[in-house]
C-alpha cells in the first residue's frame, strides 16, 4: 500500500449523521460525474497513454481527468479535506477527513470495453489507509450498467438505493471466490500458487478485474468471498464501507486486520476461513514460475 499522509485523525463519532449524509451525496454526485465523463470519452481518449508500477499498469487520460473533475467538485465543496487519488497523488486538509478517489478502477476493463470498471470515491477519518482508516462516506459507481453502490456509515449501504441483504455463509467448498492480480512477474507468480492452493477446495473463482466492484459483489451476494493481497487504499475505500455496512468482514491474515498485505472479504467466519487457507500456502510458493 502506497504511503500515505496521515489524517489530522477527525474522529468519524464526532460527525453528525446529517453531516454523514451530506458527505455520501457529495460521493455520489461526484461519482456519477466522472462516471459519465469517462462513459463518454472512452472512445476518443480511452487508449494506454502511460504505464506506472509495469508495462501492464495503464493509464488513460481518462483516469486523470476523471479524478481532475472530482477534485474540482470537492475543492468547491469541502476545500478543508484532504484528498489522496490514483492519479493526482495526496494534497493536504484539515479537517480530519480525507477524500480517497479511484477515477477508473479497473482500467485494463475500460481500456479493453469490458463493461466492469467503477469510480470508486469514498472519504475516511482518520489515517487515509487501513487498517486505521474509518471510512465515513463512500460511493462506488459503473457507468456502463449505471450500478450505483452507496454507503454511509451507520446508515448502511445501498445498490441503486435498495438497501442490501448482507453476505450468505456458504461452506467454504460452496463459496464462490473472486480475486485479483498484481502488476508484477513475481507477485503473480506468489498469487498463481494461492489459487492453485484454493481452487480445489472452493466452488469456483472469478477475476472481475476491479477491487471495488468485487467489494460491492461480495455485498451484493455475487460472491461469496473476494481476497487480494497488494490493494491501495483507493482500490477499496468506498467497497469497503459498502461491504462493512451490510455485515461483511474484512479481514487479513493471522487475526490482523485487513490492510495491502492481504484483504478477505466475506460473511463473518468464513472470512477467517479462507484467510486460515490462504496462510496455509507454502512460503516462496511459485517462486520457480517467476524465474
Ligand atoms: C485494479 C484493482 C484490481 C486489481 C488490478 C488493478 P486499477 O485497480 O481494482 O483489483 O486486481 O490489478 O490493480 O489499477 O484498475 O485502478
Amino acid at each position: 500500500m502506497s504511503p500515505a499522509p496521515t489524517g489530522a485523525g477527525s474522529d468519524a463519532a464526532a460527525l453528525t449523521a446529517a453531516e454523514v449524509a451530506a458527505l455520501a451525496d457529495l460521493a455520489e454526485r461526484a461519482a456519477r460525474a466522472a462516471g459519465e465523463l469517462v462513459r463518454a470519452g472512452r472512445a476518443e481518449h480511452g487508449t494506454v497513454t502511460a504505464t506506472k508500477s509495469s508495462r501492464t499498469d495503464v493509464v488513460t487520460d481518462m483516469d486523470t481527468a476523471a479524478e481532475r473533475l472530482i477534485r474540482s467538485m470537492l475543492e468547491a465543496e469541502r476545500p478543508q479535506d484532504a484528498v489522496l487519488g490514483e492519479e493526482g497523488g495526496a494534497t493536504g486538509g484539515t479537517s480530519g477527513l480525507t477524500w480517497v478517489l479511484d477515477p477508473i478502477d479497473g482500467t485494463v476493463n475500460y481500456v479493453y470495453g469490458i463493461p466492469a470498471y467503477a469510480v470508486s470515491v469514498a472519504v475516511v477519518a482518520g489515517p487515509p489507509s487501513p487498517p486505521a482508516w474509518q471510512p465515513v462516506a463512500g460511493c462506488v459507481h459503473n457507468p456502463e450498467t449505471g450500478e450505483t453502490w452507496t454507503a454511509a456509515l451507520g446508515a448502511g449501504s445501498r445498490l441503486n438505493g435498495e438497501a442490501l441483504p448482507g453476505p450468505q455463509r456458504p461452506p467454504l467448498a460452496e463459496a464462490l471466490v473472486g480475486t485479483g492480480f498484481g502488476y508484477t512477474a513475481q507477485r503473480r507468480a506468489e498469487q498463481a500458487a494461492v489459487v492453485a492452493h484454493l481452487l480445489p477446495r472452493v466452488r469456483d473463482l472469478r477475476r472481475i478485474g476491479s477491487a471495488a466492484l468485487d467489494l460491492c459483489a461480495v455485498a451484493s451476494g455475487r460472491l461469496d468471498v473476494y481476497y487480494e493481497r497488494g490493494l491501495n487504499p483507493w482500490d477499496v475505500a468506498a467497497g469497503w464501507l459498502v461491504a462493512s455496512e451490510c455485515g461483511v468482514a474484512l479481514v487479513g491474515l493471522d487475526g490482523a486486520g485487513a490492510s495491502s498485505e492481504m484483504l478477505v472479504a466475506a460473511a463473518p467466519g468464513l472470512a477467517e476461513e479462507v484467510a486460515a487457507a490462504i496462510a496455509g500456502v507454502p512460503s516462496g510458493a511459485g517462486a520457480a514460475a517467476s524465474s
